[in-house]
């Protein structure tokens, strides 16, 4: 089995029930383990082209036999599942999956780029990360989680409940 950490994003709906069930989902698919959550986090958009409500945010890691190609199907079959509609890019929405970290795999596809292109910028990403992998090493930056949660704003980022 492969190690694997994902983000969990959303902003539209009931999104606290949204996420919790989503990783429900995903631990019961065959071939997945849920090892562990983090705390989850109301964070300020960012980025977004339009004004956006505030996100809940959290990661999860874990342990697969699928492919990250597989992988990002299934993440992407749930998003679905869970009424996601892609009407503009970086638009609101009920449920973001998107893949973090897979083993220490560098990959980059047309449509799937491993370690995500922008997590090292963004602490909606890096402090509920580093939570629960601070010695993860990043391929990329070849620097621990923890460390790069250090580097970046938290402003905006705040645990939820
Ligand atoms: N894709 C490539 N690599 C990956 C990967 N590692 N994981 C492709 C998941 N998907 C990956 O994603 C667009 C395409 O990215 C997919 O078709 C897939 O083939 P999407 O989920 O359809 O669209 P998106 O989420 O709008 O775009 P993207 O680029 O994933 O946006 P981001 O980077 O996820 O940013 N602010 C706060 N506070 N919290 C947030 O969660 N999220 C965003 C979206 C912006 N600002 C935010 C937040
Ligand atoms: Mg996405």
């Amino acid at each position: 089995m492969a190690k694997c950490a994902i983000a969990l994003g959303s902003n539209l709906g009931d999104s606290l029930n949204t996420l919790k069930t989503s990783l429900a989902v995903l631990s019961q698919t065959p071939g997945i383990d849920l090892k562990a959550t983090s705390s989850w986090y109301r964070t300020k958009p960012v980025g977004t082209p339009t004004p956006q409500p505030d996100y809940l945010n959290g990661c999860a890691l874990l342990q697969v036999d699928q492919t990250p190609e597989e992988l990002l199907t299934l993440i992407q079959a749930i998003e679905l599942q869970f009424g996601r509609v892609r009407t503009e890019k970086w638009g609101a929405r009920t449920l973001d999956l998107d893949l973090l970290l897979y083993e220490d795999l560098i990959l980059e596809h047309p449509n799937l780029t491993i370690p995500h292109p922008r997590m090292n910028e963004r602490a909606f990403v890096l402090i509920p990360l580093a939570e629960i992998a601070p010695d993860w090493i990043e391929p990329v930056s070849q620097k621990a989680i923890a460390q790069l949660a250090r580097r970046v704003d938290a402003t905006g980022v705040e645990k939820y409940g």
